[in-house]
């Protein structure tokens, strides 16, 4: 039993999209009796807080909006008996008319620092040319850019709404992102045997061949969320007796911060095990951002399964109903990242013709940018030869000078490469002649 989390907000909780716990993270420490160890309990909450990063570039904002909310007790409350419809049909941001004034005051400031924020990082991308025009606007979604002083209802709402969406673009962009990692890396691959001569052509070909080959035999994985799987990481990983497997145990242990569900990291360190089957860090053939991917591929497979109301965390009782599904005691077999091949030969020329683009456009900056230097250069030389010009001039005149004074009183002090001394030297003869 633990203090932090009564039956009814677990019911709450799971009505909601998963960022949304982080709402709840204060709260459920503050509004409980808190009948053991301060101390653990604080260590704790950090450690929750900090596996809690949502992965969003405005993660920090969106973290500190919610801190300062939680403050007012009439938004705390609100918060607390919010479903998911009042946060998606923003009902809940009309409650931030009623929140304190100095409440308002700090999301204010919250929000001017975060439209800097974004001025900066814009500026730094434009400067780059990194960016177009829809990106550029893409990055205020979260915001209204009309108002760059105060925190409105508007602000909290499209907050709430650009959080929740993107989230749920995330994963879909992980795969999209892989998938040109994939092709980059097979670009490079053809792009370096084309650069040899044939005979080492074909050796290097055929040893990347074998290197393939060599990662695909590996044990077989268990599906994720399997009996087999859960119960390797019960025997595996717990130490426990695989004949006393119990699914209710299970959960609990693996419920690493005791909030009741299977949050993403906690489902996705589950399939450690398994993974470790596949790839090893210190083989050539292994790629560990082929493994992360597989995670995501196993955390997402169980989460379809699994997650019956749709709030990508895993409940005790969706957890205990899928034990009962036949697929938990003879799921299909899972196939791996490699048995599929992860794009067509049309997208990886897509992909290269992209990248010749890229590589033009670049290219032709390259040389915008040389010949800039060119005419620098020649402005540098011209400014040299006046410079030249001008200290040619400078001693022809001091030589005339000199030999003006020596025609005069045949008696000027040199210095020992016989150049000009000044002023204070010439005077310094006469100075001591009166001593
Ligand atoms: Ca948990
Ligand atoms: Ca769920």
């Amino acid at each position: 039993p633990h203090a932090a989390s009564p039956a009814g907000t677990h019911q709450l909780m799971n009505l909601k999209p998963a960022w949304l716990l982080l709402l709840f993270i204060s709260t459920a420490v503050w509004s409980v009796p808190i009948d053991r160890n301060d101390a653990e309990q604080d260590q704790k909450q950090e450690a929750q807080e900090e596996n809690m990063d949502t992965g969003l570039y405005y993660d920090r904002y969106l973290r500190e909006v919610i801190e300062v909310l939680e403050t007012d007790p009439h938004f705390r409350e609100k918060l607390q008996t919010a479903n998911t419809e009042d946060i998606k049909n923003g009902r809940l941001s009309k409650e931030l008319d009623l929140v304190g004034h100095h409440v308002r005051t700090r999301l204010d400031e919250l929000k001017r620092q975060e439209v800097s924020r974004l001025r900066m990082l814009l500026k730094a991308k434009l400067d780059s040319l990194q960016m177009d025009h829809a990106s550029l606007l893409k990055q205020f979604e979260h915001l209204d850019p009309h108002n760059q002083n105060t925190f409105e209802a508007k602000d909290l709402e499209l907050l709430i709404s650009t959080a929740t969406k993107d989230l749920e673009n995330y994963d879909a962009e992980r795969h999209e992102e892989f998938k040109r990692y994939e092709m980059l890396k097979e670009h490079e691959r053809r792009e370096y045997l084309k650069g040899l001569e044939q005979e080492k052509r074909e050796k290097e070909e055929k040893r990347l061949q074998e290197l393939k080959e060599k990662h695909r035999q590996h044990p077989k994985v268990n599906a994720p969320g399997s009996v087999a799987q859960l119960r390797e990481v019960w025997e595996e990983t717990d130490g426990l007796d695989p004949k006393e497997f119990n699914p209710k145990t299970f959960f609990k242990l693996h419920d690493t911060n005791e909030d009741g569900v299977l949050d993403e990291q906690e489902l996705e360190a589950l399939f450690t095990k398994e993974l470790e089957k596949v790839y090893d860090p210190k083989n050539e053939e292994d790629d560990m951002m082929e493994m992360e991917e597989e995670r995501l591929r196993m955390r997402e497979h169980v989460i379809k399964n699994v997650d019956l109301n749709k709030d990508r965390l895993v409940s005790l009782e969706e957890f205990l109903k899928s034990t009962e599904k036949k697929e938990f005691s003879n799921p299909k077999e899972w196939e791996t990242l490699d048995a599929k091949p992860l794009y067509t030969e049309e997208e990886l020329q897509r992909f290269e013709a992209e990248l010749r683009d890229k590589e033009e456009e670049l290219k032709r900056k390259a040389e915008t940018l040389r010949q800039e230097q060119e005419l620098l250069k020649e402005r540098g030389k011209a400014l040299e030869a006046q410079k030249r010009e001008y200290q040619q001039a400078v001693l022809e005149m001091s030589q005339r000078q000199k030999e003006q004074q020596k025609a005069g009183n045949g008696q000027l002090p040199a210095g020992p490469n016989g150049q000009l001394q000044f002023q204070p030297q010439t005077h310094k003869p006469e100075g001591e002649a009166h001593r």
